[in-house]
């Protein structure tokens, strides 16, 4: 079996992104005979989307997880629910400033994650991280991310979500105010997670 797992290039003033770390750490490695493939996506609204699609084509994925940096958040959170909506005073790396436009005018206006989030939460808890499910992944292109992801993942009954994760020591310092977390954590609390995914995918 195989997992995508998705972070993203850097964006706005952070000047890394730590998804791609905890990406480039597991991608290629393999966990109770599950592979972790890593992709890192573009930081725009349509590009992200559409290697999205092309990603799910080619390594036709038993799950799906997707990263992203919530910066200014001091928790792991995976996200409940993507809108179908697009809005953000914020440029994604295009320039492009999105208005409130439809993701996808076929479909509905949100999807559920089909990830395990109590179980994730509490994996984390037990383990000593901070952690809650989001009810919010905002309308920027981590959104747009989930929604597709589910979308693919609805029509053939996948485990699929986003979670967001705290900014690294070295955005928090560039920064000057955003609460953060040291790399080798970060890396430890994904990993965790993948670990309760993986659990519930053996079982079925
Ligand atoms: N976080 C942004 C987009 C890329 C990322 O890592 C978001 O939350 O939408």
């Amino acid at each position: 079996m195989k997992i995508m797992l998705t972070g993203f290039e850097p964006f706005l003033n952070f000047e890394h992104n730590p998804t791609e770390r905890v990406i480039q750490a597991l991608h290629g490695t393999t966990r109770k005979n599950v592979h972790i493939e890593g992709v890192i996506l573009p930081v725009t609204f349509d590009g992200a989307r559409e290697q999205l699609k092309q990603k799910m084509e080619e390594i036709q994925p038993d799950a799906i997880v997707s990263l992203g940096l919530a910066a200014g958040r001091n928790q792991i959170t995976p996200e409940r629910v993507a809108l179908n909506v697009q809005q953000s005073r914020r440029p994604d790396n295009h320039g492009h400033v999105a208005t409130g436009q439809v993701i996808d005018s076929t479909g509905p206006a949100s999807l559920f994650s089909t990830l395990p989030l109590n179980d994730l939460v509490e994996a984390l808890l037990t383990n000593g991280y901070p952690a809650s499910v989001s009810n919010t992944a905002g309308t920027y292109v981590c959104n747009a991310v989930m929604y597709e992801g589910l979308q693919y993942a609805y029509d053939r009954q996948l485990f699929s979500g986003f979670i967001h994760i705290p900014a690294d020591f070295e955005l928090a310092i560039a920064h000057g105010n955003l609460p953060s977390w040291n790399k080798a954590d970060l890396l430890a609390a994904v990993t965790i997670c993948l670990d309760v995914l993986i659990d519930k995918m053996i079982k079925e």
